[in-house]
């Protein structure tokens, strides 16, 4: 049988920060609150989140019966705004946790078929699968919900990143389930959104949040939110720079995920020049969903004079 302490020692062997185990089953309640969400239309043009086969793992591994879900943490400098160049948000920097979690992962299932000499038992995912990543890391005891809707971890706060894999095996979940709200009275993320995109505690809609914006969308950005930006010209950081959860605790010394390895922090016309003379400066960060293309769009929003 495998141990809890087994598959520990494997994922931070290989680079994960923390690790919990869970059923693979998702709760009624998150099924519900995913559906509101959905028929609220608070997903805006993500039309890949219509997909409901995320609330059903059983119909993405065929016999699933255990989650491990695995964390990344990756808190970097906050930056502060300036006239001249766009802020990078912190997940962004350095190389793509995609490509990162999905290397892990690839290892953590060969090891997990030596080990049993069993073939086909996982199936693993980070962001892309139709998994509701945040309700299984909840259900595994790794943290809690946040108002601004990520994950809080326990130790690490919400500077996280999630993936994980559905397994036919029977794990044994060692983790109590911690799903308390741990945000008591505060409302710092609400009150901080720039553009009012937590409506309610929890709740993100998607077509306010600067993070669809700047990283998602193919639409041209709104005078509202263009105006709204107090930065940015990928990603947004607001909601977990001002969580007490996050405050005083150090840089992620995960090489991978350093400014250094990717990217930067951000971006000023000289660097956007430089990137679109060479664009393959690009791959390999997460930055190269939006392209050098989408890149400088944003860029004209920022209207610094520079740019
Ligand atoms: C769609 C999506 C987005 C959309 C929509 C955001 C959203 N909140 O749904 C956009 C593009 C806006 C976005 C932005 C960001 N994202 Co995103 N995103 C996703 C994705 C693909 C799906 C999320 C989802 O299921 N949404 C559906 C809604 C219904 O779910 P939800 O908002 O989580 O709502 C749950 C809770 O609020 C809870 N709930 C509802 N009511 C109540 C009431 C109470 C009392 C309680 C306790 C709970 C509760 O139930 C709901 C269902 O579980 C996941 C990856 C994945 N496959 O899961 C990444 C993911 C959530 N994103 C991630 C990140 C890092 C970001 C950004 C920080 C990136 C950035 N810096 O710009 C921002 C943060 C914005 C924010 N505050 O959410 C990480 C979060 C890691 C973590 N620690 O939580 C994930 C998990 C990707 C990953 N693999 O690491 N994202
Ligand atoms: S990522 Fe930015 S815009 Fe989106 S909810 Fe958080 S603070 Fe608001
Ligand atoms: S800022 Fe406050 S309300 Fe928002 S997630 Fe953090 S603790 Fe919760």
């Amino acid at each position: 049988m495998l141990l809890f302490d087994e598959i520990k020692e494997k994922a931070l062997e290989l680079g994960f920060d923390d690790v919990g185990v869970t059923k693979a089953q998702i709760p009624q309640t998150d099924i519900k609150a995913y559906q509101d969400w959905l028929s609220q239309q608070r997903n805006a043009d993500l039309t890949y989140m219509e997909n409901q086969i995320r609330c059903y793992p059983d119909q993405i591994l065929p016999g699933a019966k255990t989650a491990i879900i695995f964390v990344s943490y990756y808190k970097q400098e906050k930056i502060e705004f300036s006239k001249t160049a766009g802020v990078v948000a912190s997940y962004a920097r350095g190389r793509d946790y995609h490509h990162v979690h999905r290397k892990r992962v690839k290892k953590f299932i060969s090891w997990l078929e030596a080990k049993t000499s069993l073939k086909d038992i996982a199936k693993g995912f980070s962001d892309s699968t139709p998994v509701m990543e945040k309700a299984l890391a909840v259900q595994a005891g790794l943290g809690w919900f946040g108002k601004n809707s990520l994950l809080i971890h326990r130790r690490f706060g919400t500077f996280t990143l999630l993936a994980g894999l559905f397994t036919t095996l029977d794990i044994p979940n060692p983790v109590m389930n911690l799903s308390l709200p741990r945000c008591g009275t505060c409302n710092r993320c609400i009150e901080a959104c720039p553009t009012q995109a937590i409506i309610a505690p929890y709740i993100v809609n998607a077509s306010l949040c600067l993070s669809y914006h700047l990283i998602e969308s193919k639409n041209e950005i709104s005078e509202s939110i263009q105006k709204q930006n107090p930065g940015y010209i990928f990603g947004c950081d607001i909601c977990q720079d001002v969580c007490p959860h996050n405050i005083r605790k150090p840089v992620s010394d995960t090489q991978d995920f350093s400014p250094e390895s990717g990217i930067g922090s951000s971006i000023d016309s000289l660097r956007l020049e430089e990137l679109e003379i060479n664009p393959e400066k690009l791959f390999g960060t997460p930055l190269q969903r939006r392209k050098i293309q989408g890149l400088k769009k944003t860029a004209k929003t920022l209207s610094f004079s520079n740019f």
